[in-house]
């Protein structure tokens, strides 16, 4: 199965980002990404065998990380991976750091593709379109921001037309510091 670490978006955030998604112009050709997927990826881990599954599970269960709002400011069209992206140009500290320490648990049980990887910098945002081909006219985006209340391990099906999303197990985020 293929898995990532990622935070999924309350329904408020999730409408935010389809107005989002609804104000940029985008040729015939772009497939608009569900509202139900919306989701920002923290740690993608790759394939990995079901008997791993409780190890990342214990990895997703160890991490006790403050929570931190996060505030989309713009709009990026990426263009290799043909995708719209609501971001935020400023990454919280905590989630930087919750992303390294993922990564750095996962590398030292080689799981996943990430054992192979030198990781990049974390760039949160939240993918609003694929497929699109051409860079669309990106307009000024109204910011909003999210506080995200929990950590999740996703599993991903890309066989169908769009993907589907299934949360594995969940974990709260800590309204305050961890050592506090
Ligand atoms: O969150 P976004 O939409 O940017 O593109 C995939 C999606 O990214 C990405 O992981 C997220 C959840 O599916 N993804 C898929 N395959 C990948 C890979 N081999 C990958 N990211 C890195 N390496």
């Amino acid at each position: 199965m293929r898995l990532f670490f990622a935070l999924w978006p309350d329904a408020n955030t999730r409408e935010r980002l389809a107005d989002a998604a609804h104000a940029v112009r985008l040729g015939p050709e772009t497939r608009l990404v569900a509202q139900e997927n919306y989701h920002l990826t923290l740690v993608f881990i790759g394939e990995v065998a079901d008997s791993q599954r409780a190890l990342l599970q214990a990895i997703g269960r160890s991490h006790g990380v403050r929570r931190c709002r996060i505030e989309f400011d713009a709009y990026e069209y990426w263009r290799e991976p043909k995708v719209l992206v609501a971001a935020a140009r400023n990454s919280p500290a905590a989630l930087v750091d919750q992303g390294k320490r993922l990564r750095s648990d996962l590398a030292a049980n080689r799981l996943g593709e990430l054992a192979l990887q030198a990781p990049a910098p974390l760039r949160p945002h939240v993918t609003l379109a694929r497929k699109v081909a051409q860079a669309p006219v990106l307009q000024a985006m109204t910011p909003f921001s999210w506080t995200p209340l929990h950590l999740s391990l996703v599993r991903s099906d890309t066989g169908g037309l769009q993907s589907v999303y299934t949360v594995v197990d969940t974990w709260p985020l800590l309204d305050e510091a961890p050592d506090s």
